[in-house]
C-alpha cells in the first residue's frame, strides 16, 4: 500500500498563509489526531473545516483544513491541505508533527508523480505543471497552460492513433493469404499515409523548436574587442546600468549578465570580457571565458566599432559565427566610419549606437526576425518543450524516414509493421504512455518540494 506523503506546498519564508499537503490512504487519519475540530473522518468530502493543530493539548497553530477524498484530487488519493500562518517556524513545527504521526516526507515532485502513476495526467500534463510554476513571461504560462491541459498530449494521441489504424491495415494484410503480395494501389496508399504521417511530425517537431526558446529563453553572449561598447549594449538592451562602462579597454573582466523579456521570450545576455592579447593573469582568464562562450552562446552579439578598421583578430572571430545566430553590431555610428563593410557582406549586420535609443530598438526588432518571435504568439502554442520530448521526436522523425524507404524499396509488410510499431512506443515514451522507471525518477526529481 503506499505511503501517505506530506510536503510543504508553499515557498518557505515570510508570508500569511503556508501550505502544508498531505496525499495517501491514511491522510484524514492522520491530521484527525492531532486536529481539534470536527472529525475529519465524519465530513463529506471537499470540505473545509477551522480548528487547531495540537500536539497533547499544546495549541500548535490555528488553522483551516481542506478534505479531499479520492478518485477526484490531485493525486487521485486522499489529500487533505492544512493552511497554517506562514512563517519558518510554525511551519516546520506543523510539518513535525505530522511526520511524528506516521506521514512520511514527499519527495520533491511525488505528488505529481504519483498523479501520473495513478493515471490522472500523463507526463507532458506533468511537465507542464512544472514550466507553469517556473513561467517568468506571459507566453511561458501560456505555453505551459496548454501542455497541462493535455492539448499537446492529444495532438500526439491523434498521430499515435493513426500509427494504430495503420498497422491494424497492415496487419490485416500479412493475416489474409488474398493480400499476400500487396497491391501497388494499397502500397499507395500507405505511401500517402506514411507522408502525410511524416508531416504532421515535422509540424511538431518545427513548433517545438519554438517552445523550447519560449521555456528556456534565449542564451544571448556579447562579445568583441575591448572599449567596442559591449557592455554599453547590454547596458541599453536590458534598459540598466548594470554593467561598468568606462573608455579604459578591458574594463570588463568576468562576465555580467541580464534578462531582456523581447515579446514574451527571455533573452538570457551575457556581456564579456573583450577578447584580446593580453598579459594580465585575471583579464586572460576572462578573454578564455569570452572565447568558450562563443560555443555556448544561442544567439551572438558581435560587437565592433565603428571608427576602426576590421583586426585580424576580428575576421578570425567573424569565422567562429558564421554558422551560428548572430547579429555584427557594428557600434558606434555617430564617429566617422572606418569600417569596411565589405568585409561583412556574408553576415547579418547592424549599425547603431548605443547613445541612441530608436537604433537599439531596431536591433530588437532584428533579434524578433532571427528567431521568428512575431511568429509565435500568432501560433496556438501547443509545443512540447522538454529537451526529453525533443529528442525523441527527433527519433521518431528518424524512424519515420525508415518506413519511408522501406516502403520505397517493396519491404515485406511484416517488417514495416514492426517499424511503425517502434514509432508508435516511441512517441508513447514523450506522453508517458510507455515509460521506464528510471527516467521517470529523474523526470520528477527535477520538480519543487510540495508539487
Ligand atoms: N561615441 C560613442 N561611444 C560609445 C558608444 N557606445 C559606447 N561608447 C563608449 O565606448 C567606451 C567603452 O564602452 P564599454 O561599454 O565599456 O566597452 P566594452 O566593449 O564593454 O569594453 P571592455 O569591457 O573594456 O571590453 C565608453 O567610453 C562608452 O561611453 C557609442 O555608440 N558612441
Ligand atoms: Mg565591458
Amino acid at each position: 500500500m503506499a505511503k501517505t506523503i506530506v510536503g510543504i506546498s508553499t515557498a518557505l519564508g515570510v508570508g500569511a498563509i503556508s501550505i502544508i499537503r498531505l496525499s495517501g490512504p491514511d491522510a484524514i487519519k492522520i491530521v484527525d489526531q492531532v486536529f481539534v475540530g470536527n472529525k475529519l473522518k465524519n465530513q463529506p468530502t471537499h470540505t473545509i473545516h477551522y480548528g487547531f493543530i495540537c500536539l497533547d493539548q499544546e495549541k500548535i497553530d490555528e488553522v483551516l483544513v481542506s478534505i479531499m477524498r479520492a478518485p477526484k484530487t490531485y493525486t487521485k488519493e486522499d489529500v487533505v491541505e492544512i493552511n497554517c500562518h506562514g512563517g519558518i517556524a510554525t511551519t516546520n513545527k506543523v510539518l513535525e508533527t505530522l511526520l511524528n504521526q506516521g506521514a512520511t516526507l514527499a519527495e520533491p515532485g511525488e505528488f505529481t508523480k504519483r498523479a501520473f502513476l495513478n493515471g490522472r495526467i500523463d507526463l507532458i500534463e506533468a511537465e507542464g505543471v512544472m514550466n507553469l510554476i517556473r513561467s517568468e513571461t506571459e507566453l511561458n504560462r501560456q505555453v505551459a497552460l496548454n501542455q497541462l491541459k493535455g492539448s499537446v498530449s492529444e495532438k500526439i494521441n491523434e498521430i499515435r492513433n493513426k500509427i494504430k489504424k495503420i498497422i491494424a491495415n497492415i496487419a490485416v494484410n500479412i493475416d489474409y493469404p488474398e493480400y499476400d503480395d500487396v497491391p501497388i494501389v494499397e502500397n499507395q496508399k500507405l505511401k500517402k499515409e506514411i507522408k502525410q504521417l511524416k508531416k504532421e511530425l515535422e509540424q511538431v517537431y518545427e513548433e517545438s523548436k519554438h517552445g523550447k526558446i519560449v521555456q528556456e529563453g534565449i542564451e544571448t553572449v556579447i562579445i568583441g574587442k575591448p572599449n567596442v561598447g559591449k557592455s554599453s549594449l547590454l547596458n541599453a538592451l536590458i534598459e540598466e546600468n548594470k554593467a561598468i562602462v568606462t573608455e579604459i579597454a578591458g574594463t570588463t573582466r568576468d562576465i555580467v549578465e541580464g534578462k531582456l523579456n523581447l515579446g514574451g521570450v527571455l533573452l538570457n545576455i551575457i556581456d564579456t570580457a573583450g577578447i584580446r592579447n593580453t598579459k594580465n593573469k585575471i583579464e586572460k582568464i576572462g578573454v578564455e571565458k569570452s572565447l568558450s562562450l562563443i560555443e555556448k552562446g544561442e544567439l551572438i552579439l558581435f560587437v565592433v566599432a565603428q571608427d576602426q578598421k576590421i583586426t585580424s583578430g576580428e575576421l578570425e572571430i567573424l569565422k567562429k559565427i558564421k554558422d551560428k545566430n548572430h547579429i555584427v553590431v557594428i557600434n558606434k555610428k555617430d564617429l566617422v566610419s572606418k569600417i569596411e563593410k565589405e568585409t561583412l557582406k556574408e553576415y547579418n549586420y547592424i549599425e547603431i549606437s548605443t547613445f541612441d535609443h530608436e537604433s537599439v530598438i531596431v536591433l530588437k526588432e532584428k533579434i524578433k526576425e532571427i528567431f521568428n518571435l512575431a511568429k509565435i504568439k500568432q501560433q496556438d502554442l501547443t509545443y512540447l518543450t522538454s529537451a526529453r520530448s525533443i529528442s525523441l521526436l527527433k527519433q521518431c522523425l528518424k524512424i519515420i524516414k525508415e518506413i519511408e524507404e522501406g516502403i520505397q524499396q517493396n519491404q515485406p509488410p511484416d517488417v514495416l509493421e514492426l517499424d511503425l510499431k517502434r514509432l508508435w512506443q516511441e512517441l508513447g515514451l514523450i506522453t508517458g504512455q510507455v515509460f521506464e522507471e528510471e527516467i521517470i525518477e529523474q523526470i520528477f526529481a527535477d520538480f519543487c518540494l510540495g508539487k
